[in-house]
C-alpha cells in the first residue's frame, strides 16, 4: 500500500456504483432482481436517489435468461437516461459461456462507460476466459465509439496485465480499475489481498472495490478506509442486506453503503463529482 495514497484516504467523496442485475443471480436468490429494461431503469433510478452515481449493467430476457441483445442494452440505457443522469456502464463480461461477440453488444448502446476484462479466471467451477486479443478487440471498439473503460480485475495479475495493455497503448490512461474480491476460484476476500491489489495500482489509477456475497460490506468498508474512488453494491454481487436478511431492493444496499461511507467521513459523490473523479465527460453522450 502506497503511503501517500493511504494518507489521502478521505480526500474526495466516494462514488457508489450499483450493479443491479448481473448475469448469474436470479429471482430464486432474491425476488427483487430486476430483469426487463423497464425494471432495470426503475431500479437504477431508485438507486440514484439513494446515492448511487454509476450503474453497471447486464441485461436479461423477460424470463431472466442472461442476454446479449443489443436492443435490450439500448432500451435499458435509454430508459435509465430518461429517468436520471446516473453514469451508465455496460458489462463486457456478459454471462458464463457467452462468446466475446455476445459480450461486446452493450457497447453499441453507447453507454457512458464499459467494463473490460484483462485476463482469464476460474469462475466457480467454470472457466471465464478473456484472451489478450479479445481485450484488444473490445478496447478498439470502445475507442472507436469514444467509450471510457473500467478494468475488471478478479486477480492481481489482471492489474499487471492492464498495465501492460496501457504501456502498449491498448488501454488509455488514467486506468479505472475495479478490484473484485471473493469470486469463488479467484482472489479471495481477505484484507491482505485487497491491500496487495491496491498496492499494485499505478499512482494515477482510480479504483473501485467489489466483493462477492457475504464479504461485500466488510471489504467495501475497508475500501472506504483505504481511499477507494468507488465502492460497488448490488444484486450482481450480493443479495443480502445482512446475515440472514435478503435486501428488499438494490436501493437498500446503496442506502446501507451510503450510511457507512458517511459514518467514516466519506460523502457519496454526486454524478457530477463521479464524472470528474473518473475523468468522464460531464454529460452523457459527450465525445460520441
Ligand atoms: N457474469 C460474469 C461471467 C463483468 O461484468 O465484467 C462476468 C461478469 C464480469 O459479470
Ligand atoms: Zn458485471
Amino acid at each position: 500500500m502506497n503511503r501517500d495514497r493511504d494518507l489521502r484516504w478521505a480526500e474526495h467523496p466516494v462514488v457508489i456504483v450499483v450493479a443491479p442485475t448481473g448475469a448469474e443471480v436470479t429471482r430464486e436468490h432474491n425476488p427483487a432482481v430486476p430483469y426487463t429494461p423497464e425494471e432495470i431503469a426503475a431500479d437504477v433510478a431508485a438507486c440514484h436517489a439513494a446515492g448511487a452515481a454509476v450503474a453497471h449493467l447486464h441485461v436479461r430476457e423477460a424470463d431472466g435468461t442472461p442476454s446479449a441483445s443489443a436492443e435490450l442494452f439500448k432500451s435499458a440505457v435509454d430508459q435509465i437516461r430518461e429517468s436520471c443522469d446516473i453514469v451508465t456502464m455496460v458489462s463486457t463480461g456478459g454471462a458464463m459461456g457467452m462468446t466475446i461477440e455476445e459480450r461486446s453488444t452493450g457497447l453499441e448502446a453507447r453507454p457512458d462507460m464499459s467494463g473490460i476484462e484483462t485476463g482469464s479466471l476460474n469462475f466457480g467451477r467454470d472457466l471465464f476466459p478473456t484472451l489478450p486479443h479479445e481485450t484488444e478487440g473490445i478496447a478498439a471498439r470502445a475507442a472507436e465509439l469514444g467509450i471510457p473503460l473500467e478494468i475488471e480485475a478478479f486477480e492481481i495479475g489482471h492489474i499487471d496485465a492492464a498495465l501492460d495493455f496501457a504501456r502498449r497503448g491498448v488501454l488509455p490512461a488514467p486506468l479505472r480499475i475495479n478490484i473484485v474480491v471473493g469470486c469463488p476460484g479467484a482472489l479471495a476476500a481477505t484484507s491482505a489481498n485487497l491491500i496487495a491489489a491496491v498496492g499494485a495500482l499505478p499512482d494515477d489509477a482510480t479504483w473501485c472495490v467489489t466483493a462477492i456475497g457475504r464479504h461485500q460490506t466488510r471489504m467495501l468498508t475497508l475500501g472506504l478506509l483505504l481511499g477507494a474512488t468507488c465502492v460497488r453494491v448490488g444484486f450482481e454481487d450480493n443479495v443480502f442486506l445482512r446475515k440472514g436478511q435478503l435486501a428488499e431492493s438494490n436501493a437498500a444496499l446503496v442506502a446501507q453503503i451510503a450510511a457507512i461511507a458517511r459514518s467514516v467521513g466519506r460523502e457519496p459523490a454526486t454524478v457530477a463529482q463521479a464524472r470528474e473523479l473518473l475523468s468522464l465527460p460531464q454529460a452523457a453522450g459527450v465525445g460520441r
